[in-house]
């Protein structure tokens, strides 16, 4: 076992040592040395994995921690930092979580619905350790990736679980959906039961300077076992996000973060079917289920916290109308979206909506971290379409150790299922010898039979 984890530390790269770059590396500032450690610590940890819940209090400087936890600072790996504190009751969701009212479909993350308070929507979120399965296993038999996998041949027996030890919001990896109106005044009560402190950022919303969530900057941490209450109007539309913003490599690399949506007040900017998507990326040892968050070299990739084929299958209807809503919380890499089959304009960002004029069309956009790329588009043609990051690396699993054969599409896949238009013919620009070709013979006969669409987190 040594033997296997110091070749493959050796195949890591390296930067030759400089004088500063000591093995005492508590402050985390030397990631490639940093990374030999963490492997070197690795080996003997495996082989005697109780061992591993007590290893924690050596990892060096100590956070601003609560009453309730450690607070250790890892930066050694994924793991070394305590994913939990034992002394912490994990709470079950808070009520409303997924009970949200809004239009966006987002699959695999529930929505948050609100409570009222007068004119004001009260949200709650709970920052707490998550077990997300970003691989459920392979496909159910008979299913539409079942199907493709077997017609390719790919090899049998890849698409075993992933499990993954997390951070996320009420149960959620990533956090429920917010949706909120144009001209809402919101007010989101944070709890953290992390064991560490934490602060959760609007990303991307014009507000208070005091409601901007920068943990230590523009507010005090939230310690463990303690909340804080955000309330600020808002005032933009279009695609947000929040996450953590405290410790925010770490923090947001271990998943902490979740669509914020806000749709305009007068009703437009309506479509058929509008989807949110949330890119991820992670880098995990083989057989480890916890994240390497010093990694820039991710090899585990998701939408909405699940890797294809567990990936849900998106529907819509030929004519009808569809956004993405692509956001990207990767630490590191930006994500070149791509979907066969359809012209898209680009028609909004983190910024909120491009004017029509500035619109640009496309089939494939490039969404760097930070960033939200909206694209709305209506297909032409029914059938099974893809729809995949282009960084190809990014669209299998990681199959550590096996050999190169056929491999089953995986992470940042996904497979539109799109039927006949309503009445049975093509729309759009259908061609002029309707029924040519039996498109329609290669049509679903209706959509959704293979997915969970709406807000069924798991
Ligand atoms: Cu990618």
């Amino acid at each position: 076992m040594a033997g296997f984890f110091h070749r493959l530390a050796s195949r890591l790269p390296r930067r030759p040592d400089t004088p500063d770059n000591t093995p005492d590396d508590a402050a985390g500032t030397r990631p490639a040395r940093r990374r030999f450690l963490s492997l070197a610590a690795l080996a003997p940890m495996l082989a005697a994995a109780p061992a591993l819940a007590k290893s924690a209090p050596h990892a060096g400087r100590a956070m601003p921690a609560g009453p309730a936890g450690p607070g250790g600072h890892g930066g050694h790996g994924g793991v070394i930092f305590p994913w939990r504190d034992p002394a912490v009751t994990i709470t079950p969701p808070p009520p409303l979580t997924g009970k949200g009212e809004g239009e966006v479909i987002t699959p695999h993350i529930p929505s948050l619905g609100f409570e009222r308070d007068g004119e004001v929507k009260v949200f709650r979120l709970t920052a707490q350790p998550v077990t997300r399965l970003l691989l459920d296993g392979p496909p159910r038999p008979g299913s539409l990736w079942d199907r493709w996998h077997k017609a390719k041949g790919a090899m049998h027996g890849m698409d075993i679980p992933k499990p993954a030890k997390l951070w996320g919001f009420n149960g959620s990896m990533p956090g429920p959906a917010i949706e909120v109106i144009q001209g809402d005044r919101v007010r989101i009560i944070v709890k953290n039961e992390l064991p560490e402190a934490t602060s959760v950022h609007w990303h991307g919303l014009e507000i208070p300077n005091d409601q901007d969530g920068v943990g230590g900057l523009t507010q005090p941490p939230i310690r463990p076992g303690q909340s804080f209450v955000y309330e600020f109007t808002v005032n933009q539309v279009g695609t947000f996000m929040y996450h953590s913003s405290f410790n925010e490599k770490k923090q947001v690399g271990m998943g902490l973060g979740g669509f914020f949506i806000s749709h305009p007040a007068d009703g437009t900017r309506r479509v058929d079917r509008d989807y949110g998507l949330l890119l991820q990326e992670w880098f995990f040892y083989p057989g480890n289920e916890h994240v390497d968050v010093t990694s820039t070299d991710p090899n585990w990739f998701t939408i909405n916290g699940k890797a294809a084929p567990s990936t849900d299958v998106l529907t819509a209807r030929v004519g009808q109308t569809v956004r993405l809503r692509i956001a990207n919380l990767s630490n590191m890499h930006a994500h070149p979206i791509h979907l066969h089959g359809v012209t898209w304009r680009v028609t909004g960002t983190e910024g909120g909506p491009i004017p029509e004029s500035a619109q640009w069309p496309g089939n494939t956009v490039n969404v760097a971290p930070g960033t939200v790329r909206d694209v709305e588009f209506t297909f032409h043609y029914p059938g099974y379409w893809h729809l995949h990051c282009h960084k190809l690396h990014h669209t299998v699993n990681a199959h550590a150790a096996v050999p190169m054969g056929v491999m089953p599409m995986g992470g940042m896949t996904m497979l539109f299922e799109v039927a006949a238009a309503e009445g049975g013919h093509d729309a759009g620009h259908a061609p002029a010898q309707a029924g040519h070709g039996g498109h329609d013979a290669k049509a679903p006969a209706q959509a959704g039979h293979d997915s969970h669409q709406g807000h069924g987190g798991n």
